[in-house]
């Protein structure tokens, strides 16, 4: 079993371009502002303050390369759906965004991060169509489960599978970056997923 200790901060990028170019695979964390990106890398890599949790929500608009086990990338990708974004910064945003998501050969999938307290957002069920569609792998990771009650975990998961169109099979976790819950199960679908990886045509 591979350990996730070794998690190494790289690079930061606003740019396809910029981003690095060795043929590594990566599984890129994605999802809204403050739904706990950053909190879910440090809990991967055992450590309090590896990728900066950000007090303030939309800080870390930057993609950001962590170095991860052997040859293998996982990237913070930037919130979205923070309001108080100017807008010149929301277009480059998508735009760089997009370029990303599009055309990024090395991407090998996502996790997806929908805050268990709320309905996943307009925002969520997008980039969730968004990867069906482009039929790259997908985790569903509902954060911050310590904040609700257990009695209403079934519901709470029951609710992301309706609103995000996900069957009964469909891998979804629940997690705590507080508690460490779900840890091993997403390593997990990381490992299975940087492994299966192979280069594309893209
Ligand atoms: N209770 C609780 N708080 C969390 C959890 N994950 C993140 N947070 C908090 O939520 C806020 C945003 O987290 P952060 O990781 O910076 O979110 P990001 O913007 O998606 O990178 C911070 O105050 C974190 O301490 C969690 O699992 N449980
Ligand atoms: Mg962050």
């Amino acid at each position: 079993m591979p350990s996730c200790h070794k998690l190494v901060f790289e690079t930061s990028c606003v740019s396809l371009a910029q981003c690095p170019g060795d043929p590594w695979p990566e599984v890129a964390v994605s999802g809204r502002s403050n739904v706990g990106k950053s909190s879910l890398l440090n809990m991967l890599a055992n450590r309090k303050a590896l990728a900066k949790v950000s007090q303030r929500p939309g800080k870390t608009q930057m993609l950001n390369f962590f170095h991860f086990q052997e040859n293998c990338r996982l990237v913070d990708l930037p919130g979205y759906g923070y309001a108080k974004v100017p807008k010149d910064v929301l277009r480059k945003w998508r735009a760089y965004m997009n370029d990303y998501l599009e055309g990024r050969q090395q991407l090998a999938g996502i996790v997806q991060l929908v805050d268990s307290r709320h309905e996943p957002t307009t925002l969520d069920k997008q980039m969730v169509e968004w990867m069906k569609g482009n039929e790259l792998p997908f985790v569903i990771v509902l954060t911050k489960v310590d904040k609700i009650k257990r009695g209403a975990r079934q519901k709470t998961m029951s609710r992301a599978r309706k609103e995000l169109g996900l069957d009964q099979e469909f891998p979804l976790v629940i997690s705590s970056s507080e508690t460490g819950e779900g840890k091993k199960e997403i390593q997990a679908w990381i490992d299975k997923t940087l492994a299966e990886w192979e280069p594309t045509s893209k």
